[in-house]
């Protein structure tokens, strides 16, 4: 590759064709979540994934996504998954626990397996502010997370291939010196052993 003297810029492109995608839906707040379900399938078949491509998982509550997500993760069948949940700020603190415990295993997950993990847990004070944000005022956030799933499916592809890349590089230059030492090794007795035979020759 010839250097331009500019960083290379490796994004992963909008294109799911090829790419296998997991979704997990808690069905806590279902009311809100299917439709946000809805968004993300209608992001995957916009850019080209079909049913095939696509499994979907529900689990009770959000509080179960990073168990699914990472077990399903963990199968390697999946370029990327998407968690969906919908968690509302209630009198107690139950709240801040699910939502906080949902983020940091979905986190966890992600980094243990490699697999991208689409955070499209909404996290509200109200009914409304959340019927906003999946696709009534604000967007669906689904569909943000359909095309997340997308671009970081093809990264990792990217940046997988070009590790390859190097890996068979550095291989190709290391293989020499194994096969050279074999050699060495395979000669050394064959050539001791005809030195063995002259000196009884001479004898
Ligand atoms: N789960 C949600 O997904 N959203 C919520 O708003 C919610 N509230 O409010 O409690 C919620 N609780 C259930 C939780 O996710 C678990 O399913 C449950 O605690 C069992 O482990």
């Amino acid at each position: 590759m010839v250097s331009t003297g500019k960083p290379d810029r490796v994004r992963g492109e909008l294109n799911a064709a090829g790419l296998r995608f997991g979704i997990v839906v808690s069905q806590f707040n279902s009311f809100i979540t299917d439709r946000l379900l809805a968004g993300a399938l209608d992001a995957l078949k916009q850019s080209g994934a079909a049913d095939g491509q696509i499994e979907i998982v529900r689990v009770p509550g959000s509080f179960e996504i990073p168990i699914a997500a990472k077990k399903l993760a963990a199968t390697g069948r999946f370029d990327s998954l998407i968690c969906i949940g919908c968690v509302l700020r209630g009198e107690t603190s139950h709240y801040d626990v699910v939502v906080s415990e949902t983020a940091r295993g979905v986190q966890l997950a992600q980094l243990d397996t490699g697999v991208p993990l689409i955070f499209c847990v909404l996290t509200c004070d109200t009914l409304e502010q959340a019927i906003n944000r999946a696709g009534l005022k604000s967007g669906n956030k689904g569909f943000e997370a359909g095309l997340g799933a997308i671009e970081m499916g093809q990264l990792m592809r990217k940046i997988a291939k070009s590790a390859a890349l190097v890996a068979g590089i550095a291989a190709g230059s290391n293989a020499a010196q194994p096969r050279a030492t074999a050699a060495r090794t395979e000669v050394k007795p064959v050539e001791v052993r005809r030195g063995l035979e002259r000196r009884a020759r001479r004898r």
